[in-house]
């Protein structure tokens, strides 16, 4: 028998969430550590030169950072046979629409409800986070770690977009999501059917830690949302899990067919996210504009652990809001641009109608001037092309 992998991570992380649900899923012998695992100080960080997780050890010693290499180099190398990536195009494009939506989309209700009810979350999180990131340290060493990640992850709170201004229609806005998705679940286990895809994995992300697992959301989505709370327990199993859907085939939708009940989520997703992530393609671009001595290949913002590019400002609920610009979103975007570009020409039809009836289509479109891409474990610059602006 080999070596399991080793799958560094905290309970309390949003992306672990994500990673962790397709090695359940795929049942892949793994076994987790805390990222305050001395191993991950003296195997890891050098490494990859930032403070991440999850991360991924093969039983080569093979280090993969970020959820997306990671889920794609266990599809590809472990899983080929159940591959968490759709084959037919529509599903497949969709499903990177998801995977963007999921990961990036859904961190401003996860870091609210986190960050913005300490009276009931915050004895929990002290607790919950000095486990993952003090390995067998005294009271006073948790205390000082709590202090500072928290302290960190209370500011990021503002740059993905939460102010006390906008938390009413934040909160309005995530409830208005989980009857979309409760309503589509009614007929299906999974986003796209019988199976989870990279789209479910990244929903796991907010859902699971944060939104399932803290205390005051978790009641708001047991209560209001009992198949969401029940897709996220579905999702941390190896096995289905979906007894209350009969004997339901594990296959997707047939013949690549997008639901009413998912068209509705699209369409939520183009109401609530299509400006931010268009935003973000004109922000990186201006800011490509104004240094032109970038080069193919050098680090995103010179740093790993450099993960922002300023601040922009769009129109979300006819309301300015303010966010930070996040390069990684576009290695997102140009994998969801790969996957129509892959289609063919009747496939890419289909798909743009999908998108269009969403008011999503222009991300199959829009680009910076440079993607980002991923090597040796960290964002970097892609060639320069000619970028696509909206009009
Ligand atoms: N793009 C990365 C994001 C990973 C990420 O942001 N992880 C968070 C925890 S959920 C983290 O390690 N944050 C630490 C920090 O930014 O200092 C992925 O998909 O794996």
């Amino acid at each position: 028998m080999s070596d399991p992998y080793v799958f560094y991570g905290m309970a309390a992380s949003l992306y672990t969430a994500k990673a962790r649900s397709y090695l359940r899923k795929q049942g892949i012998d793994y076994v987790e550590r805390v990222v305050g695992d001395p191993r991950y100080a003296a195997e890891i960080m050098p490494e990859i030169g930032r403070l991440i997780m999850p991360v991924l050890q093969t039983p080569d010693g093979r280090i993969v950072q970020d959820t997306v290499d990671i889920i794609e180099f266990l599809d590809a190398t472990v899983a080929p046979d159940s591959s968490a990536f759709p084959a037919t195009p529509v599903h497949r494009t969709v499903a990177h629409l998801l995977e963007l939506f999921g990961g990036e989309g859904l961190l401003r209700p996860a870091m609210h409800y986190r960050w913005d009810f300490d009276g009931t979350n915050v004895d929990f999180l002290a607790k919950d986070f000095s486990l993952g990131l003090v390995f067998r340290g005294s009271d006073d060493e948790r205390a000082a770690v709590w202090e500072m990640a928290s302290g960190k992850m209370r500011s990021a709170t503002v740059a993905f977009g939460v102010s006390d201004e906008l938390i009413p229609a934040i909160e309005e806005s995530y409830l208005e999501f989980l009857a979309l998705f409760d309503a589509h679940l009614a007929h299906s286990p999974y986003l796209l059917g019988g199976r989870a895809t990279i789209g479910d994995h990244a929903f796991m992300g907010p859902l699971f830690a944060h939104l399932a697992r803290d205390p005051y959301p978790s009641v708001i989505m047991k209560q209001r949302a009992d198949r969401v709370w029940r897709w996220v327990e579905r999702m941390n199993t190896s096995n289905d899990d979906t007894g209350e859907y009969g004997d339901h085939p594990g296959e997707l939708f047939a013949d690549d067919s997008v639901p009413d009940t998912l068209a509705a989520l699209l369409a939520y997703i183009g109401a609530e996210y299509f400006d931010e992530a268009v935003a973000q393609i004109v922000a990186i671009d201006d800011h490509l504009a104004e240094h032109p001595d970038v080069v193919t290949g050098e680090v995103v913002n010179g740093k790993p652990a450099r993960r922002f590019t300023g601040m922009t400002t769009f129109s979300w609920r006819e309301r300015p809001m303010t966010v930070a610009v996040v390069p990684y979103r576009m290695f997102l975007i140009k994998r969801l641009q790969d996957s129509f570009a892959d289609a063919a020409p009747a496939d890419q039809r289909r798909i743009r109608s999908v998108l269009e009836a969403a008011g999503l289509d222009p991300l199959l479109d829009l680009r910076p001037r440079r993607w980002v891409e991923r090597s040796n474990n960290r964002e970097v610059w892609g060639e320069l092309q000619e970028p696509v602006r909206p009009t």
